[in-house]
């Protein structure tokens, strides 16, 4: 036993913690005493919650909502209840959760309530890279953006205090690279906020018109306070340097300058919305030549423009995608403020193509097949089974947002589409916003069928559960929903539902709900071959004599099929790789020779 391992480390080193910027917002919500908190899964931003949910429960009811929408109404519940209170969601749940997001902004609060929108420049992982800020401005509540985890810790203690100071619900705003980047954080201690109690106050919290037109000045004139505090608030820091050249930015862009122009006078601004025109004003005037460099859209510069001074922003800085330095640097060369570098020969390896692809044994597979071979206009969801619109599976037509589906479908069958007309749609998806789509389908005798895709997780966002799963966030026992029983609740007469990896009677069982009149609907089921645990079975083997090379399988566009180096009349043979394969069977299921067997019935 050493002695030195036994000995206590320092104090700083004990505070330190090595956390990304969803880990630290949970964390500053915790010490900022969080009573309640919901959300529903999406990246940059599941992991707020899913850290949330590993402090004490007695500190902290942290739960996953059906959506967006939901997570936002029972933050806003606490709120009013007196608790301090928080929602997080990406940035496209923010359109979900506008409805109540909108109204909240003339209520106020009553315990702080806090808002942590993740949004996603570069579209890693979304459907469109929309920025949150605009929602700010529309609502006129304030946004505090972290540049790093640092400050996303401290901005979210922060964004309590001022939610309850302000009367105003608080956005806390990231993006991907500060979502997911880590780094080292100084860990504070969490205060007990006792409960404000509910306050009886029908003028303030039931939105009549009566009582909204009041609030909506209510809301105006707290907007003009929390510019007026905000012009000499230390979150918006002015760095003095070159009198030449100043730069405004906020959020990750602030690394990025800093590392690519180290002599500018820079103002960093903790909170983009509202701006204080004050301080733009008295910043743009203490140097020659002003930028502002901003992802996403020109916020701050028309801000700016708006109050008659010359700036420069979206003209050299691109509005779509994500920076870094090597972004703000060739806006600043676009500019001319800097020099162009020399171009050095970057080491540039050819990474070979691989397109996503569904998990050798995905139980979407086989849905995917049968709906493709059923020759319908299939309009499809958000999930892992959208991958399903590339080849080969090639069974998607459409995909807007979450749970357009079955009303995109609907649309279709009644514009007299010539095609039998489905939908499909993941478990997490249709819990999400697909039910009231597909009551509309009932209530207005839609000819559509929908397929719903239980894998009994919320498997693309990295395996989260839903009220179809039987578990919490904290992974407690939870009722089940029976999505044949919901579904025939709603009035659904033609109900299946269908073991996913017997590709027969998908296909027919498929084929049967086309021809019904009216809304079938077909339960496609099998679980996630990754989630709750990594499904391995025991893997299917080539007979390399037998294979005709017909390549079949390969319609599946399982990762676990690669070809032979042998072949069959000039066409290649298939080879199993053991290591991928899940004992799924459809590749044997769909083998026009039966030469695909499991691997120690295969003559090697
Ligand atoms: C409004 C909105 N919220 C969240 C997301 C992130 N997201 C994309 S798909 C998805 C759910 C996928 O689960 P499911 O429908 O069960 O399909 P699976 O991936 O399991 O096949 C989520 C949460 C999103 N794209 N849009």
């Amino acid at each position: 036993m050493h002695g030195s391992l036994e000995a206590a480390p320092p104090q700083e080193f004990v505070r330190l913690r090595p956390l990304n910027g969803n880990e630290a917002i949970a964390r500053g919500a915790w010490e900022a005493g969080v009573t309640v908190a919901a959300a529903y899964p999406g990246t940059p931003s599941t992991e707020i919650m899913e850290s949330l949910a590993t402090y004490p429960a007695s500190d902290v009811h942290a739960q996953w909502s059906t959506n967006e929408k939901v997570a936002l109404d029972v933050a806003i519940g606490a709120s009013f209840a007196g608790r301090r209170a928080l929602a997080a969601m990406k940035h496209v749940g923010l359109n979900v959760a506008a409805d109540a997001f909108m109204s909240q902004a003339y209520i106020g609060v009553n315990g702080g309530l806090v808002l942590a929108v993740a949004d996603d420049p570069g579209i890693h992982s979304s459907q469109n890279e929309q920025d949150s800020r605009i929602y700010a401005q529309f609502a006129g509540v304030p946004v505090l953006e972290p540049s790093d985890a640092q400050e996303a810790l401290e901005f979210t203690r922060m964004a309590f205090d001022l939610s309850e100071r302000f009367d105003t619900l608080v956005i806390v705003r990231t993006t991907t690279r500060l979502s997911h980047t880590r780094s080292a954080v100084t860990l504070g201690e969490r205060v007990e906020v006792p409960s404000r109690g509910f306050v009886e106050n029908p003028a303030k919290n039931v939105m009549i018109p009566a009582h909204a037109r009041t609030r909506h000045l209510a809301m105006l004139d707290r907007e003009a306070r929390l510019e007026e505090h905000l012009r000499d608030a230390p979150i918006n820091r002015w760095e003095k340097g070159d009198a030449a050249f100043g730069v405004i930015t906020a959020g990750t862009c602030y690394p990025y300058v800093r590392e690519v122009m180290p002599g500018a006078s820079v103002l960093k601004l903790g909170a983009t919305w509202p701006l204080s025109k004050d301080l733009l004003r008295r910043f743009c005037e203490s140097v020659d030549r002003v930028f502002v460099v901003e992802e996403l859209e020109p916020i701050i510069e028309r801000e700016i423009r708006a109050l008659g001074i010359e700036v420069a922003g979206k003209a050299f800085f691109p509005r779509v995608g994500e920076f870094s330095p090597e972004v703000v640097r060739a806006g600043f060369e676009k500019a001319g403020v800097l020099q162009p570098r020399p171009q050095h020969v970057a080491w540039a390896p050819e990474p070979i193509g691989r397109p996503p692809v569904l998990c050798a044994g995905c139980p979407h597979t086989s849905a995917y097949m049968a709906v493709r071979a059923s020759g319908a206009r299939v309009a499809g969801d958000i999930g892992c089974y959208t991958l399903a619109c590339l080849d080969p599976l090639r069974g998607i037509d459409t995909c807007v947002s979450m749970g357009s589906s079955i009303g995109n479908a609907i649309g279709m069958a009644k514009a007299g589409e010539s095609r039998p007309v489905m939908a499909t749609i993941g478990d997490s998806t249709f819990l999400h916003a697909g039910i009231p789509a597909l009551i509309d389908a009932v209530y207005n005798n839609a000819n559509i069928t929908v397929m719903l895709l239980d894998n009994h997780i919320t498997a693309m966002t990295g395996g989260q559960d839903h009220p179809g799963t039987g578990k919490t966030l904290r992974g407690e026992e939870a009722p089940r929903v029976d999505y044949e029983a919901l579904v025939r609740a709603i009035g659904v007469k033609w109900v299946r539902k269908v073991d996913s990896y017997d590709l027969a009677v998908v296909y027919q069982t498929l084929r049967e709900a086309i021809v019904h009149r009216g809304v079938s609907v077909v339960i496609s089921d099998r679980p996630c071959v990754l989630d709750p645990v990594k499904i391995k079975g025991p893997a299917l083997s080539v007979s390399n004599d037998l294979c005709n090379a017909c390549q079949s399988c390969m319609n599946l566009g399982c990762p676990a099929l690669t070809w032979a180096d042998e072949t069959f009349e000039g066409r290649h043979k298939v080879r199993i790789d053991p290591a991928l394969c899940i004992g799924c069977t459809l590749c044997a299921q769909v083998c026009t020779v039966d030469c695909i067997k499991p691997v120690e019935m295969v003559q090697q």
